[in-house]
């Protein structure tokens, strides 16, 4: 059987400048500034564990148009590293480091292709005879908003067929984006794969074919969260079968501890302790966000203590110097406020006519509806029970209390 297995990865983004970070300590920073080279390595690595026959790369190789000497001096070393083995790389541009930048231009090996500023089919022969088509365009220009989907064709003569696209995916009503397409016209190709790059996250709009955003292997900031990597992918004439594999060297992630039972310092100070541990991941950094959901608001001391720093600095303690760090680098919380119905009650009758609202709701069904209609959530909520349901309404009427009395 015919068959054919490739690495697809897109948004390397090298030597990005890390912006507006700088206030973190030196080691951390240093560690984030070299890890999008860390991650192209760890590529690499895979690509010739995996014994792949080629590695796609689907566009912004470079942060910038400038493409910085040592993002170039890196790709093409690791470019080597695959040449030794006998893989090749197909490679576009996108809008980071399109091709109207003016740069000092290095020369790669041979094994490496890049796409030019027009509609381009390569091929790829295995040893066994097997042939690939494979189609893309490097951006000529940063701000590429024509429908570039519409020149894609397919070419017979090939036993697979490979798209390579930096662009956006149209949902119903934006316009004005980089290359946009439709699902339905990345389909209508025929394909056996679209390898997409332009979108930091991971997604994948269809099974059959795959057709996949990788993310980037390496989050360059707060928004670019969680495990980051690329995938393996193996077409044979029966379907294709794809694996995610990890690449990001620095990790970045949000996660909220619950405070509601806490009620002292050390019990505050305990549980980001045992949340920090749990998240230590070998070898990896974290850069961690923590927020503490409905801290009793009588804990004045505590909420003293995350207000002046005091508290992030004791979680910060001894961090920088570890491999293996998690740096909480934010600490927020949210109040839980008690209230006491018989005094807010004898305070107004505001008061007295919500909690008679709240009381005798019966509309319940009718507030769900929205969220049991949704064809995707309703897949994955059951029926309520009515404990349930009476938890919800006591939940909406914290909630509601949170709000009113926090000022
Ligand atoms: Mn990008």
């Amino acid at each position: 059987m015919k068959q054919v297995k490739f690495l697809h990865t897109a948004d390397l983004h090298l030597d990005s400048p890390m912006v507006g970070l700088r206030h973190l300590p030196k080691a951390i920073f240093h560690r984030l500034q070299e890890s999008t080279f860390k991650a192209l390595k760890n590529i690499t690595d895979a690509a010739i564990k995996h014994e792949v026959d080629f590695v796609v790369i689907a566009g912004d190789l470079y942060d910038g148009e400038d493409r910085s000497i040592r993002a170039q001096a890196v790709l093409r070393n690791e470019m080597k590293r695959l040449a030794e083995k006998g893989i090749k790389v197909f490679a576009i541009h996108g809008n980071h480091d399109h091709l109207g930048g003016n740069s000092i231009q290095f020369d790669f090996p041979e094994n490496v292709y890049f796409f030019k500023d027009q509609l381009e089919i390569a091929a790829y022969r295995k040893n066994d005879g097997t042939l690939v088509h494979l189609y893309g365009f490097s951006y000529p220009k940063r701000h590429v908003t024509e429908r570039w989907i519409e020149k894609y064709e397919r070419r017979d003569g090939a036993d697979f067929h490979i798209g390579l696209l930096h662009g956006h995916f149209e949902g119903a009503s934006d316009h004005g984006k980089y290359a946009p397409f439709r699902l339905s016209e990345l389909l209508d190709k025929g394909y056996h794969y679209w390898a997409l790059g332009h979108i930091h996250k991971r997604i994948l709009l269809s099974q059959e074919p795959h057709v996949v955003y990788p993310g980037n292997p390496q989050g360059r900031n707060r928004k670019e969260q969680g495990d980051k990597g690329a995938y393996i992918v193996s077409l044979t004439e029966a379907g294709s079968e794809i694996t995610f594999f990890e690449t990001a060297d620095v990790i970045w992630e949000d996660m909220i501890i619950d405070g509601k039972n806490a009620s002292s310092f050390n019990e505050v100070y305990e549980s980001c302790l045992a949340a920090i541990d749990e998240k230590r991941r070998k070898g990896k950094g974290l850069l961690l966000s923590i927020r503490i959901d409905q801290l009793n608001s009588s804990l004045t001391e505590v909420k003293e203590k995350i207000d002046n720093g005091e508290l992030l600095e004791l979680l910060q303690d001894g961090e920088k110097e570890e491999e293996s760090f998690v740096w909480v680098h934010r600490l927020a919380y949210t109040e839980n406020i008690s209230f006491d119905r018989a005094s807010l009650i004898k305070q107004s009758d505001f008061y007295e006519e919500l909690f008679n609202t709240i009381e005798t709701y019966d509309d319940l069904n009718a507030a769900l509806s929205q969220l049991y209609q949704h064809s995707q959530a309703r897949r994955h909520l059951g029926e309520l029970a009515e404990n349930e349901k009476e938890q919800l309404v006591r939940d909406a009427e914290n909630v509601l209390f949170q709000l009113l009395l926090k000022n």
